[in-house]
């Protein structure tokens, strides 16, 4: 089975990070293809190379036999499908609902973090004053990550103890916050420091470090993919 999973420049596309991290922490074998998306197009969905794998015009996309799945989330569930349960998702009913509505919302939600704070690995900002709606955002993260760490303490150091596509999901929130100075403490800052440290996220972080081709291909719009 040919699985491939087409990926944004490593510094900037988080929503290709968070499948990227789930097929990883699956232990799925899959080939990676990054499409460069400082190309003619970006911001319209209409780069041709995108288009030629996800009909939506954006990434990340995955190709299994032919199939083309073009959403995150869509190929974070079916990452899931095909491993045992409780590797991507708690396996405790209640749990996963938990799991998926903190996910959902990360993927629906946090207009204001997403827009203001746009991943950018290679940058470091001093912090800011934000906007109302972008404050709010950033309290509503921290909030959510303490009340699920003093409830899974027990159960492991992740977001629902045992790692899952919620921390993938999260990943991203992480860097930004070190990119723009947002100060964390106590369990919040613990979980963002446990997310940065990850094996698989420090390996794609090496990869978008190391190449640096296409920085100042977008003057003053460093973060543009978000
Ligand atoms: N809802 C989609 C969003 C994907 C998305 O917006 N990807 C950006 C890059 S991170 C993109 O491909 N943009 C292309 C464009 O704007 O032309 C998902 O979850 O996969």
């Amino acid at each position: 089975m040919a699985t491939i999973l087409f990926v944004g420049n490593k510094n900037f596309s988080s929503w290709s990070l968070r499948p990227w991290l789930c097929l990883r922490w699956a232990a799925i074998p899959f080939e990676e293809r990054v499409i460069r998306l400082d190309q003619p197009g970006y911001g319209e969905r209409r780069i041709a190379e995108v288009l030629a794998v996800s009909p939506a015009g954006t990434v990340p996309a995955l190709e299994v036999d032919g199939l083309s799945i073009w959403d995150s989330l869509a190929i974070a569930e079916w990452a899931a499908e095909q491993v045992a349960p409780g590797v991507l998702w708690p396996a405790d009913p209640a749990t996963r609902a938990v799991a998926r509505a903190v996910t959902a919302e990360m993927h629906s939600g946090f207009a204001g973090v997403r827009r203001d704070l746009p991943m950018n690995l290679r940058r470091r900002c001093a912090p800011q004053p934000w906007l109302p709606e972008t404050r709010a955002g950033i309290e509503r993260i921290v909030q959510l990550w303490e009340g699920l760490r003093a409830r899974h303490a027990a159960e492991g150091p992740w977001l629902f103890g045992a790692r899952s596509i919620a921390d993938a999901f999260y990943t991203p929130v992480a860097t930004r916050f070190r990119t723009y100075g947002v100060e964390l403490t106590g369990a919040a800052r613990e979980y963002a420091e446990k997310l940065l440290a990850d094996a698989d996220f420090k390996a794609w972080e090496h990869d978008a470090l190391s190449d640096r081709s296409d920085e100042g291909r977008f003057p003053g719009t460093e973060g543009l993919y978000t």
